[in-house]
C-alpha cells in the first residue's frame, strides 16, 4: 500500500494560473445519465429509435436517438443477469443493436450484428450475461453496416455497466461514482449534420457542454468514462490531478495505473479514481488531435469544470495492486496478420484488401484458440482495431514490447505501423459468427470490417 494522496498534492501544486485556465464555468451542473437497473436477475426495457428534438449542449437539436434522449439510460446489470430488450425501429432506415465489449453469444437474438430491423419493425433481444463476466463499463449502439456512423453520431449510444468492479476492495467499494459519456455533435440549422471528421464538433459530457462537477477536498470518486461518439479521439487531462486507472474497456487492471493523460480512442472506456486536490477550480480537457497526413485534425475543448470546495475529507489510501490478471503470452496457439488500408482518395477502406461482405467469412477458427494477431496499418491515418465478443492483450506497438497491466477491446494502430495483440477465443459463449473492424465508424461504414466464425 502506498499513500498516493501526498503525490497528488506535492507533485502537482495548483497555481492561480491553473484556475484561470479553467475557462468559464458551464451554466449546468453535471448530471449522470438516467439508469435502468436489473431486478431479480432481469433487466427488461424498451429502446425506441426515432427522431426527436433533444437537448444537446443546452440547445434543442433534432436528432435520431433512443427514447427521445441524446443520452439514453445507463443499463446496470450483474454478472449472471439477463437483459430482455425490445428495440423499436421508428426511424426511416434500418437499425439494430450491439453490446460493445460484452462476452456474450453473437447468435440468434443475442448480440447479433447480422440481425437487422427494417423501419417500423420491433425486435426482442435477449442477452444472457455469464456469471463470470468481468465487471466494468461497456456500451450499446447500433451496428448496421453503412449506417453505424450516422446513427451513433446522432446520439444513439449509451452506457452498460456490469456491477462489481470495486467489490473486492473494501476501502474502495463505496466511493461515489459518476458516468461520463463523451459525445461530439455537429449541429446546423437545429439538427445534427455531417461535416468533415471533427470539424466544428461540439464536445459534450452526458450531452452537456462544460458542466460543473463538485467534489470536496480529498474526496475520492470513481469516474467511468466512455468515448461513445463515432469517430473522434479524446485525450483527457484534469488540471492539478492524475487519473488512477482501475479498468480499461471494462477489464480491471492488475494494478492502479497513475496517468496524467488518458487516451480514449473511438469506442474506448477508462474507469479511473480521481482524488480531489485542494479547494479550487480545475478544467477537464480534451487535447487537440491529429490522426495523420491522410486523416483529420481537430481542436481540443474544456469538457467539464471540476470545483473542489467544502469541508475536506481525509483522503483514502489507494491500493497499488488490484487483482492478478492472467498473462496470455506463452499460450499462443496460432498467429496471423490483419492489414488495414484505404484507397488513395480516402473513400474506401479495407481489411486485408477487401471491403466488408456480411456473406463472406474472412477468418475461421476453433473454440479454444489463443491467437496472436499482428494488425498492420498501411495507410496514412490512424485506425483503432476492435473485435466483438472478446478482449485482447496488447503485447507490442511498432515492435516495442508493452507493459502488461490488463486487457482491452480497442487498440490504436499507428500510421504506417503495427500492433501485436493476443486474443483468447476460449469462452464457449462466443461460439458463432461476429465481426472485427476499425472503430472509427465512418471507416467501418466504408468497408473496414471483416467477419470471423468460431466453431466448437
Ligand atoms: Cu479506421
Amino acid at each position: 500500500m502506498m499513500k498516493l494522496r501526498a503525490a497528488v498534492l506535492l507533485a502537482l501544486p495548483v497555481t492561480a494560473s491553473d484556475a484561470r485556465d479553467a475557462g468559464p464555468a458551464g451554466p449546468e451542473t453535471f448530471r449522470d445519465p438516467a439508469v435502468a437497473a436489473s431486478h431479480d436477475g432481469v433487466l427488461a426495457l424498451t429502446l425506441a429509435a426515432g427522431r426527436a428534438t433533444v437537448d444537446v449542449a443546452g440547445r434543442p437539436v433534432l436528432a435520431a436517438v433512443y427514447n427521445g434522449s441524446y443520452v439514453p439510460p445507463t443499463l446496470r446489470v450483474h454478472p449472471g443477469d439477463v437483459i430482455r430488450l425490445r428495440l423499436v425501429n421508428a426511424l426511416d432506415e434500418t437499425t439494430n443493436l450491439h453490446m460493445h465489449g460484452l462476452a456474450v453469444s453473437p447468435v440468434a437474438n443475442s448480440d447479433n450484428v447480422f440481425l437487422h430491423l427494417a423501419p417500423g419493425r420491433t425486435q426482442d433481444y435477449e442477452i444472457r450475461i455469464p456469471a463470470t463476466h468481468p465487471p466494468g463499463l461497456y456500451w450499446y449502439h447500433p451496428h448496421p453496416h453503412g449506417r453505424s456512423d450516422d446513427q451513433v453520431r446522432n446520439g444513439m449510444s449509451g452506457a452498460l455497466i456490469i456491477e462489481g468492479l470495486l467489490d473486492p476492495f473494501p476501502e474502495l467499494r463505496d466511493v461515489p461514482e459518476h458516468v461520463l459519456l463523451l459525445k461530439d455533435a455537429q449541429i446546423g440549422d437545429g439538427k445534427i449534420v455531417r461535416r468533415g471528421i471533427g470539424d466544428d464538433a461540439v464536445r459534450t459530457v452526458n450531452g452537456m457542454r462544460n458542466p460543473t462537477i463538485t467534489l470536496r477536498p480529498g474526496e475520492t470518486e470513481l469516474w467511468r468514462i466512455g468515448n461513445v461518439g463515432a469517430d473522434l479521439y479524446y485525450v483527457l487531462t484534469l488540471e492539478g490531478h492524475r487519473f488512477y486507472e482501475v479498468a480499461r474497456d471494462g477489464h480491471r487492471l492488475a494494478r492502479l495505473v497513475p496517468k496524467r493523460q488518458l487516451l480514449l480512442e473511438p469506442g474506448a472506456r477508462a474507469e479511473v479514481l480521481v482524488q480531489a486536490a485542494g479547494p479550487g477550480t480545475y478544467a477537464l480537457r480534451t487535447a487537440g488531435f491529429d490522426t495523420g497526413p491522410q486523416g483529420n485534425h481537430y481542436p481540443g475543448a474544456v469538457l467539464a469544470t471540476v470545483r473542489v470546495e467544502g469541508a475536506a475529507i481525509p483522503p483514502l489510501t489507494l491500493p497499488e495492486r488490484l487483482l492478478p490478471v492472467p498473462d496470455l503470452r506463452n499460450q499462443v496457439t496460432h498467429r496471423r496478420t490483419i492489414v488495414f488500408s484505404e484507397s488513395a482518395d480516402g473513400d474506401t477502406f479495407f481489411v486485408d484488401g477487401r471491403t466488408f461482405d456480411p456473406n463472406r467469412t474472412d477468418t475461421r477458427l476453433k473454440l479454444g484458440a489463443i491467437e496472436e494477431w499482428t494488425i498492420r496499418n498501411e495507410s496514412g491515418e490512424l485506425h483503432d482495431f476492435h473485435i466483438h465478443q472478446t478482449h485482447f492483450q496488447v503485447t507490442e506497438v511498432n515492435g516495442v514490447e508493452q507493459t502488461f497491466d490488463g486487457y482491452q477491446d480497442i487498440v490504436n494502430v499507428p500510421v504506417h505501423g503495427e500492433v501485436k495483440v493476443i486474443i483468447p477465443f476460449t469462452d464457449p459463449v462466443i461460439v458463432g459468427r461476429f465481426v472485427y473492424h476499425c472503430h472509427l465508424l465512418s471507416h467501418e461504414d466504408k468497408g473496414m470490417m471483416a467477419t470471423i466464425e468460431v466453431t466448437p
